[in-house]
């Protein structure tokens, strides 16, 4: 915000709270709702921080908040009037987000219990909120009894492809006998691989895929589960089945696999009984074997299940496990932290049924869904004994109908199931997962008739909340918003993904943080992005340089634009969520960052690898750019302005922590880095000085504010003279293509980005969705009706990247947008364009639900409004402003609760606080 219009700003908000005081006081106002803890989390178990800060909202109605009383307790009996861990006292602040917890200190396993009342802007007390909880999980590897527990390595001595030794599913068990009536039980466990885990034959929990994918030679995550209802007094059996996962998977390994990559399974399960406690734990006692149904699981090839290969009743009580094998143990390493687990597990998310049955070659029928996604399908097919089932997955079809597979690549992404019997198998895939539309079955029972229900896609996916929502009157725009969603479904599998369906699957950081800002419009991933940071920080190497893809498993590789999602994802995260701890967390990870840069600058232009404007259309091949992939604009030039906005957004960083000494050199700096390329890369027209100009030099010079203010006009008709040369469409890849909405949006050029935007022809979004696109494609031509698919076999449907427009659609088309870190001010300023006649969109951000939602309708432009409590938003409403205003219905008057602040020719722009407010103006056409 302009220091003008701050101080205004701040004026007016003076004003209104001022005369809000003078309201009268009402009695018993109600409490606080939507308790949750640290990157907003509601009552998590096995929480991985003791020193969790605390967040509420204020309920709809409430204005805003003047002070606040937090309680916490280590029993519920104590609460609200005997907290014996921390008591906050009366807080005279309007802070109703990450209160840092500041009381006893908290320990491994402990439950928490806490409160909070607030005072709203009147001096009224509110009534205390419901208890809220958390419990702590096992913090530190010395909370760690048990053992690492494996097969022994003689009987690792099958080969599969490239020499990889073979990991067969391993099956676990336990007898267990509790000795005393049960009061509370939790499972502690992890694995180096996958696992699921049962009790008495009983899954436990909800999660697939479990622990998730970090980096393992530093930490991996643990989880902890109640299984208070699952145990009985006397004998009980613990169970589980391992697989590779990514830990002792190609995907990770990207060598052959030798027998010290084996899986390895680690368990502590402590019962409270009445007699005092019980710890059974993962030891040489367990037993174990390679004989289970499910022959081989990886998540590149699948999974192989023979039901021949029966066990009976492994996971119950009086089983002979006489047979068995003893598992070997193998102590913890002090170096790799086990860590609870800090976001969300994937589950099953939602399932999909058969849209469409086809049979292009007899016996091998098709099913598609209808919708390109990621995770299992549930199969229930007729067999016959002894035959095998064979289940491919595609994203498309050939033109003959048969299935697509060559984007696959290395990966078979085939499942296979041997029937023991005659009759109706019902099956699911359990270690690995698909990116897929269509599923095609062969070997089934060959008199069946195949029907639509044989199959179900099971949708799966970190587990977090949608939380946005965006409509408009425009059908291809509203498919746009469901592509970018369904992308974003399909790559945060545990880590954000660049695809889910090839031999790739891998936690891209120019990818993620070119979407990050997008995704959490969409979704509730703070948690999941600080995760994702975290690991960033445990694989940054020990010169500074940020790997291409996190967890590492790609060696010493690094790029600009990609390693700048180390200073990109905490300062978006910040903005959106008002956490600091972000940038805590995060400040010296972007520091040693900029020094990696600065060792390869010269005079502040930065040589180093790049990947580029990767993808590019019209990509002009050059020895440095084989097959043309990085695109026209120069890596020195991408290096350079990206090294100018990490040091910027480092900068902010360093003065929201208050550093303002290293806030201030790195001012400096980046007043350098702006002078240096300036000089090198633009003349004095403000037009670049490379031979080839590209749209994305001009959109980071613009975005990132690196031209001189004279030239920065200049440079904006250049940018414009290149976007008309291509006919007024994108000719940008990864790196232009995000920013150029809020570059065309800074230079006033709403319309023509309305124009691009809307385009139907190549390079355009609606482009891919007229040649049948239900994700987001890695290229906008990635198939083409005409010419069928790209020749280059990277050639991903379900890659998010373009997605990233999704931001500027919630932003300027419906409008909503912080203005302040965490929506504490938010700008609600809906820019019309294009064929739109109405468009929508609803976010739930810290504070409560924002709704911005405008419609054309007999000649009048109406918005709906709705500002959550504890904020203020600035309204800006396209109007003819010679003609009248109306606020719900009547000719708008300055009140307590909304006033304008200015008037132009073409708006209305209004200071409101928290309130629903319908708005209607006549429009300029
Ligand atoms: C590809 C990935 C990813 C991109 C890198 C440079 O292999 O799919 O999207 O970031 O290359």
């Amino acid at each position: 915000m302009k220091n003008t219009y701050k101080g205004l700003f701040l004026c007016k908000m003076l004003f209104l709270i001022l005369t809000l005081y003078s309201f009268t006081v009402k009695d018993g106002i109600t409490a606080p709702i939507q308790l949750t803890i640290s990157e907003g989390l509601t009552n998590p178990l096995g929480f991985y921080d003791s020193k969790p800060s605390f967040s509420w909202k204020l309920p709809v109605g409430v204005t805003s908040q003047s002070a606040y009383t937090i309680v916490v307790a280590s029993s519920p009996k104590l609460l609200p009037n005997n907290p014996d861990l921390w008591n906050s006292g009366k807080v005279n602040a309007d802070q109703s987000l990450n209160v840092n917890y500041n009381g006893k200190k908290l320990d491994s396993r402990q439950k928490v219990y806490w409160q909070v009342k607030y005072w709203d802007d009147k001096g009224a007390e509110s009534k205390w909120s419901e208890m809220a909880h958390f419990e702590l999980g096992l913090l530190q590897n010395s909370d760690w009894k048990a053992n690492w527990i494996s097969v022994p390595p003689t009987e690792l001595n099958e080969i599969s492809g490239k020499n990889s030794v073979l990991f067969r599913p391993q099956y676990l068990r336990k007898q267990i006998n509790i000795h005393s009536n049960i009061k509370k039980a939790r499972l502690y466990i992890t694995a180096k691989g996958v696992f699921e885990a049962y009790i008495n034959g009983a899954k436990i929990g909800t999660d697939v895929m479990t622990p998730g994918w970090t980096p393992f030679d530093k930490s991996i995550s643990t989880l902890t589960y109640d299984v208070t209802d699952m145990l009985m007094k006397g004998e009980n059996v613990l169970s589980a089945i391992l697989a590779e996962g990514w830990h002792s998977g190609r995907i990770h390994l990207r060598r052959a696999a030798t027998k010290e990559d084996v899986p390895y399974l680690l368990c502590q399960l402590e019962i409270e009984t009445n007699k005092g406690k019980q710890i059974i734990v993962t030891d040489k006692s367990w037993k174990v074997s390679l004989k289970g149904p499910i022959r081989e699981s990886n998540i590149y090839d699948g999974e192989i299940y023979d039901a021949n290969f029966n066990l009976g009743k492994w996971q119950f009580n009086g089983y002979d496990d006489s047979n068995w094998l003893q598992v070997v143990e193998q102590k913890p390493a002090e170096t790799v932290l086990l860590l609870p687990k800090r976001y969300q597990t994937v589950k099953d998310k939602e399932t999909i049924s058969v849209k469409t049955l086809t049979e292009p070659v007899a016996g091998k029928p098709i099913f598609n869904f209808g919708q390109n996604n990621v995770g299992v399908p549930l199969i229930k097919v007729p067999m016959k004994k002894g035959d095998t089932l064979t289940v491919r997955f595609a994203e498309m079809l050939n033109t003959d109908g048969t299935m697509y597979t060559g984007n696959y690549r290395g990966a078979k992404s085939t499942d296979y199931y041997i029937a023991a019997k005659d009759g109706l198998i019902e099956w699911r895939p359990q270690f690995t997962f698909h990116g897929y539309q269509y599923i095609e079955l062969s070997g089934f029972d060959p008199k069946a008739k195949p029907q639509k229900d044989w199959v179900t896609a099971i949708v799966q996916y970190s587990d977090f909340k949608l939380n946005g929502t965006f409509a408009s009157s425009h059908e291809k725009l509203n498919q746009l918003q469901s592509n970018i969603s369904w992308g974003l479904k399909g790559n945060f599998f545990d880590i954000p993904t660049d695809c889910p369906q090839r031999d790739e699957r891998l936690g891209w950081t120019g990818d993620a943080q070119v979407i990050a800002p997008t995704a959490i419009y969409n979704a509730d991933m703070y948690a999941f992005w600080a995760n994702y940071l975290q690991s960033m920080r445990q694989e940054q190497m020990d010169n500074g340089a940020i790997p291409n893809v996190i967890p590492n498993n790609l060696g010493k590789g690094n790029s600009s634009g990609w390693g700048d999602a180390c200073t990109v994802i905490p300062w978006e995260i910040y903005f959106r969520t008002g956490d600091k701890r972000i940038l805590e967390d995060n400040y010296e990870m972007m520091n040693r960052w900029l020094g990696y840069y600065a060792s390869k600058a010269n005079g502040n232009i930065v040589s180093m690898q790049s990947f580029g404007d990767w993808l590019q259309p019209f990509s002009q091949p050059l020895e440095s750019n084989r097959m043309g992939r990085r695109g026209d604009t120069p890596a020195d030039f991408i290096s350079t302005a990206y090294y100018a906005k990490s040091v910027e957004l480092t900068m902010r960083t360093a003065a929201v922590l208050g550093k303002t000494a290293e806030a201030q050199k790195l001012q400096k700096l980046h007043n350098e880095i702006k002078k240096a390329f300036g000089n090198k890369f633009f003349d004095n027209n403000g037009r670049t000085t490379s031979k080839m100009e590209t749209q994305t030099q001009y959109l980071l010079a613009l975005d990132f504010d690196l031209i001189s203010k004279e030239n920065t006009q200049k440079a904006g008709v250049h940018l414009k003279r290149v976007i008309a040369d291509c006919d007024n469409h994108l000719r940008t890849g990864f790196l232009g293509t995000p920013i150029l909405p809020l570059v065309l949006d800074k230079i006033g050029e709403t319309d023509l980005m309305y124009s691009i935007l809307f385009k139907e022809s190549y390079p355009s979004w609606f482009y891919s969705i007229n040649q049948g696109a239900t994700t987001m494609w890695e290229r906008w031509d990635s198939y083409t009706l005409k010419d069928g698919f790209h020749k280059d076999g990277m050639n991903s449907f379900n890659h998010y990247a373009y997605g990233a427009i999704g931001r500027w659609m919630y932003e300027r088309i419906a409008g909503i947008k912080p203005i302040a870190a965490g929506y504490k001010e938010i700008e609600i300023a809906p820019v019309l364009g294009g064929p739109l006649t109405a468009a929508s969109a609803s976010y739930d951000s810290p504070y409560g639900k924002i709704n911005s939602s405008w419609k054309f309708e007999n000649g009048n432009f109406n918005l709906e409004v709705t500002v959550p409590s504890n904020t203020t938003a600035k309204i800006v409403i396209p109007a003819d402003t010679s003609k009248e205003l109306l606020m719900n219905g009547s000719s708008f008057k300055n009140n307590t609760a909304i006033q304008l602040d200015l008037k132009t020719d073409k708006t209305f722009v209004l200071i409101a606080a928290a309130g629903t407010y319908r708005f209607t103006s006549k429009v300029k056409k």
